[in-house]
């Protein structure tokens, strides 16, 4: 395989080699979703809950009747990918492959030079959340900008997207990157972006609970992002001594990522769990969490309803089958079908343009 996305159309390669090699490495896999089963503690939990007062992240109901529950947790570790950056993978690592419609979730902390040089996209969109710093991307189309704290990049890749993102702030630069799956009717569209500066999402604060609403609803507040894959994604703040209640469509596949503090999440009587964990949640219509310590709790809350596809994965290059994935790398080496753009890119891209 490796040799087959070497062996260019193109006539010149001054693209860095090594990068795209630790770049691209193949997984295949078939989406699957937790099973739907019911937790041994449910019926006692449901007593406890009404002990409780919260803070009810969507409508006025006061509990759910399936409450979600974890079902596995996950320590992203720091791990090398692009040049010289560090991320922690949680949703996308050995442990948590199919969290269907969710490829990847990357917290990265980045400082100069290191960096993502460029790289191809093509059948999924990755949302960029920056936490603190500055990222500045541009793409072989002539899309340009910068994120900074708070900031929302939301790329759907569809057909293809070459693109860098580079770290703009000096220190460390850090956020989150999501990887979500497009449903195989989308996965070839045009590609697009949805951008939204920090004083563009909608924030909601009430009994001790800030929420940021990225995408889907929260408190009665939709995002203005449209998503090709139906995803909500929450970024909750919970102070010392609060709690909130989310309501999550009941078949989607959800999961937490604790970015700081710790918290206690599903079940009052589960164990605190601290920061770079991601929790993947049972099916249910709801999750509750509880912050019992003295420091601020940060999570982001993430629900996709299941595309329940194949899924054929070549590192940047996710599809349903073999020869899609075949395709993607032609296309890619021979700048057609959507990297068409790459011929003409005066970047550090391998295609020359027509002289
Ligand atoms: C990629 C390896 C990579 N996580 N977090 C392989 F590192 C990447 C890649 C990123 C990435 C970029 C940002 Cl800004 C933040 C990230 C991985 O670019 F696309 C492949 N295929
Ligand atoms: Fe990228």
């Amino acid at each position: 395989m490796m040799m087959s996305i070497m062996s260019s159309c193109c006539s010149s390669i001054n693209y860095s080699t090594l990068f795209r090699s630790s770049m691209i490495k193949q997984t295949t896999s078939i989406a699957c979703f937790p099973p739907l089963c019911c937790h041994p503690k449910a019926k006692r939990y449901w007593f406890i809950k009404s002990r409780y007062k919260s803070a009810m992240g969507d409508d006025e109901t006061q509990s759910f009747q399936n409450p979600r529950y974890v079902i596995k947790k996950v320590l992203a570790r720091p791990q090398h990918e692009g040049n010289g950056a560090i991320v922690r993978r949680s949703i996308g690592r050995g442990e948590l492959k199919n969290l269907d419609p969710f490829l990847m979730l990357d917290e990265f902390s980045v400082s100069a030079p290191a960096g993502f040089p460029d790289h191809p996209h093509r059948g999924f969109e990755t949302v960029t959340y920056m936490l603190e710093g500055a990222f500045t991307h541009q793409d072989f189309a002539g899309h340009k900008g910068t994120i900074r704290a708070g900031d929302l990049q939301w790329m759907t890749a569809g057909k293809g997207i070459i693109h860098s993102e580079m770290p703009a702030a000096p220190g460390e630069n850090k956020g989150l990157q999501l990887w979500i799956n497009l449903s195989s009717k989308n996965k070839m569209m045009e590609p697009r972006y949805q951008e939204l500066k920090r004083e563009d999402i909608s924030e909601v604060k009430r009994e001790g609970v800030t929420v940021r609403i990225i995408a889907g609803e929260s408190f009665g507040v939709q995002s203005p992002v449209y998503t090709q894959t139906p995803t909500m994604y929450l970024d909750f703040t919970l102070s010392p001594g609060s709690q909130v209640q989310q309501r999550i469509p009941e078949s989607w596949s959800a999961f937490v990522y604790i970015v700081e503090g710790e918290g206690v999440f599903g079940e009052p009587s589960a164990a605190a769990v601290g920061s770079h964990h991601a929790l993947v949640l049972s099916p249910g219509d709801g999750v509750e969490v509880w912050n019992r310590a003295a420091k601020p709790l940060r999570f982001v809350l993430l629900g996709g309803q299941p595309l329940m596809e194949p899924v054929v994965q070549y590192g940047p290059f996710v599809m349903n089958t073999q020869a899609e994935i075949e395709q993607a790398i032609e296309d890619f080496n021979c700048c057609k079908n959507g990297f068409d753009k790459g011929k003409f890119w005066a970047s550090l891209m391998k295609c020359e343009g027509p002289n």
